[in-house]
Parts: structure tokens; sequence; C-alpha cells
């Protein structure tokens, strides 16, 4: 991999209109760009700056001494950077003309356009911080919740990090002992204990299906949980969004069918971020396009993390009712029995098969049993110790890269421990763990290719 060495630029904040923009460049020669382009009323220059001091002052166009803009520059001197490099911010007031111009003047000047996150893959790249840290970056920016953005920034500080340096460092130590035993049988290096190695072994493994195991959770901090509301027409599955949202978003008729395509909302409900999707009623379809909607429903209840179930309270349970329990019963699910305000006497609240999931009753009209409801979305979704607010969460893997390696290192780890048990060479052993080590080293970016890289950092926004 090249270390980079030239100078990048872009507008680092969002498109549109700001109380001020932001023009980041990095490298050998962001001083010296801006100060070409630059004058203060003192007469001061950035090259003269103390590192991380403002100043005041106005880009101009250096061919006609236009003035562009009226701006504050930050001088930041390497390597106490974002990047490890000289980084210079022009702060200009946030509109599109004012950084258009002021960016294609310090393109003028020979600098190169960054590429999506280029800046923080600088970072990595001058090894301020790992992989794992790098991608955590996008994670705090495109967090939905509180709860989202602190699991992100945890890894981000490098808790993450840590762990998998931990369990990288006890592969070492036990492939060391098994390759000094390979390299120099004849020395007094001892065999290396059976019975030791496999409690090693045995403890590493507990570690890494620990972190395996926590991306169920951690996977919906950071996508959201898919939540279907799903039943049969008219029980009320529109208006329970409604409720949920606090907003009038999906049409609510006393009309059957109403609901055709999937409307998907997001929603926060105790730091948990949830994709709510108000499908069409599940019954047998009266035209084409309610069957393509009961097709898209059936195919949003397979893809849900959980599905809520709703059945009408105020009619006995039918058929289609019955459909719809069979449907979900795969799956995560809550039964909702909606419209509690107006009970049939011949509703079996205590129906065997609508209980065979947690039921929750609740009217979505007047707006009752909701906060019980939610409850029960984030119970079963997540380990109780996560949606408490004040209790930071356990180690969570919450990308498919980390929980793939983790998986893979697990894998060549378990090898290991077979081969030492059927007795194999002690040299396939050490290569096994070695595989292990470079899953391990992988996901915090100590091995790499520049494949890997550009996929991680095409995520990015520019200017990050
Ligand atoms: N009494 C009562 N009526 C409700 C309740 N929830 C929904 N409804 C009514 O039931 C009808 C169908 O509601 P809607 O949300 O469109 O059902 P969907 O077809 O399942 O989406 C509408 O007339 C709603 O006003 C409830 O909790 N109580
Ligand atoms: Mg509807």
């Amino acid at each position: 991999m090249n270390f980079p060495d030239d100078t990048i630029a872009a507008v680092s904040t969002p498109p549109g209109e700001g109380g001020i923009g932001i023009i980041r460049l990095s490298g050998k020669d962001a001083i010296a760009v801006i100060d070409r382009l630059f004058s203060s009323p003192l007469d001061k220059r950035l090259k003269d700056m103390r590192s991380h001091t403002i100043i005041y002052g106005f880009i101009k166009d250096p061919a006609s001494l236009d003035r562009i803009d009226e701006v504050l520059a930050s001088v930041m001197r390497a390597p106490l950077t974002y990047t490890r490099e000289d980084v210079v911010e022009v702060n200009c007031h946030g509109g599109r003309v004012p950084l258009r111009r002021i960016l294609s003047l310090v393109l003028n000047e020979g600098v190169r356009l960054a590429e999506p996150g280029e800046f923080t893959k600088r970072a990595f790249l001058n090894g301020r911080i790992d992989l794992l840290q790098a991608e955590a970056v996008i994670d705090v920016i495109r967090a939905m919740t509180d709860q989202s953005e602190r699991i992100a920034l945890q890894q981000l500080e490098g808790m993450l990090s840590a762990e998998i340096m931990a369990i990288k460092d006890s592969v070492t130590e036990l492939c060391a002992l098994i390759e000094a035993y390979i390299d120099f049988p004849e020395e007094e290096v001892e065999m290396p204990e059976k019975a030791g190695i496999d409690a090693s072994v045995r403890s590493i493994r507990n570690r890494l299906s620990a972190l395996s195991r926590s991306f169920d959770e951690g996977r919906l901090f950071r996508e959201g949980a898919a939540m279907a509301i799903v039943g049969k027409p008219n029980v009320g599955k529109s208006s329970l969004l409604n409720v949920l949202i606090k907003k009038d978003r999906a049409i609510v008729t006393d009309l059957p069918g109403t609901t055709r395509d999937i409307i998907e909302e997001s929603l926060n409900i105790d730091g948990l971020p949830v994709r709510v999707m108000d499908t069409a009623g599940i019954r047998e379809a009266h035209n084409l396009a309610e069957a393509e909607g009961v097709k898209r429903s059936l195919a949003a209840i397979e893809g849900a993390d959980i599905v809520l179930a709703v059945f009408d309270a105020s009619r006995p349970l039918d058929q289609a009712d019955r459909q719809v329990i069979k449907r979900v019963r795969h799956k995560k699910a809550i039964m909702v029995i909606n419209k509690c305000d107006m009970i049939h006497q011949d509703f079996d609240q205590a129906d065997t098969e609508l209980n065979t999931h947690t039921a929750v009753k609740i009217s979505a009209l007047k707006n009752e049993g909701t906060d019980i409801l939610k409850k029960k979305i984030v119970a079963t979704l997540s380990s109780k110790k996560i949606p408490g607010h004040d209790v930071i969460p356990d180690l969570l893997i919450t990308n498919i890269r980390h929980k793939q390696l983790v998986d893979t290192a697990t894998f060549s780890l378990e090898r290991a421990r077979e081969t030492l048990e059927r007795g194999e060479p002690l040299e396939v052993t050490a290569l096994s763990l070695r595989e292990c080590l470079d899953s391990l080293g992988e996901i915090i970016g100590a091995v790499t290719t520049e494949d890997i890289l550009n996929r991680i950092f095409s995520e990015f926004c520019i200017g990050k």
C-alpha cells in the first residue's frame, strides 16, 4: 500500500445552505496553498501561525485579487491532526457559491479533490486509528439513535479494537509456544502441554463466540431493526403505525384493503432504531393489485427482525386471523390485540393459538397500551442491558465484516484444536493458528488489501 503524499481538499459540510461551510485540506501543501489565497487585515500568514489556532481574513482570487469570502482559517500541523498530516480548515459562509469558488481556487493550486472517506482513510494509513475505528466514524455520522451513536463511539475510541488485540495476543502466545517447540526440538524447549493448550483455546474461543453472538443485537443498532406490522385487512395496522410514529402517515379507512404498498417509517424506541413497515392486509386477494400487496406483506414478514401481528378484538377471530398466526409462527412476533376499546363478546382473548407468542392488548384509536407494546418490542429484540440508558453496553459487533472475520477466526482456532487432538504434527496446528491471527488482523486492518479499503471507504461521504 502506498502512503499518500499529495494534498487533498473537499467541502466537509453537507450540501445546501448553512450558517457556515467548511473546506478541508490535508497534506504537505495545505498551509502553503491557503496562504497563497488568503489575506488577513493584519498581514498575518498561516505559515507563521502556531498549530491549532484560527486566523481571520479573506479568501481572494490570486489572479483578479477579488475577495471571494470572509473566512476563518484553522491551522493544524502534523502529527496531531485528524489525518496526521498538516490540515487547514477554511470556515466560510455556508452557501453553494462561496464553497464552490473557494474549492475551485484550491484545486487550481494543484490540490486534488478528495475521494469519499479519504481523510479518514489517511488517518488509518498514517496509523492514527485502526480499521475498526475508521469504520466507526461513518457509524457515528449515520447513527439513528443516541444509543447507536454511543456504541459507534465506543468502537471509535478503540474498545472493540482492544478486545480484538487482546484475543490476538493470546493466540500469538499460543502460536509462539508451539512454534518454539517446532523450531528447537533438540533444545530444552519443553513439549507444550496438551491440557494447557486446550484450556487456552477454549477460553479464546469463548471470547470470540461472545463477540460473534453480539452481532445479532449489535447489527440492529447500526442498521435499525426491521419491524413489520401484519394482519388481515381492517384490524388497525395503519392506525397502529400512525400512533407509533405519532403522525398521520398511513391512510386509515374502514374500507378493507386500502394499504397496498408497504409504508416504511423510522422510529426510536428506547434508543433502539426501528424501521416500521405497514403492510397490506393478508387475505384471499380480490384483484391483481391486492394480490401483489399480499405477496409483499408475506415477503415483509420474512425480512423482518420482529413482526407485530394485529388482531381486531371487536370481531371474533376468524380463518383469516388464523392464517396470519400461522404465517408468523416461525418469527420473533408479538400478537397485538387491537380495538380493545370495543371488545366483542365472542372474541377470545385467551385463545391458545393467539397466545403462542406474547400478546399485548391495545387500542390504536385511543392510543392505549402502546407504551407496553413498545417495551415488549425492545425486550423481544434486545437483551435487557442495552436499552437502559445508563448502562454502558457490553462490547457489541455491529458490522457484518467484523462478524464474518470473527467467525473465520473461530473456525481456524477450532481446527487448530482438532489437529492437536488427533495428534497431527504441530506444524499443522501452528498453521491453523496463523490463519486465525490473519483473520483477527484483518478486522483491525493489520492485514488488508487495497480492495477491502476501497470498499470500506467508498461508503463514506466526501469531506470525511
Ligand atoms: N374502535 C377502534 N377502531 C379502530 C382502532 N384502530 C383502528 N380502528 C378503525 O379500524 C378501521 C381500520 O383501520 P386501519 O388502520 O385502516 O386498518 P388496516 O386495514 O389494518 O390498516 C378504521 O376505521 C380505524 O379507525 C381501535 O383501536 N379501536
Ligand atoms: Mg392499512
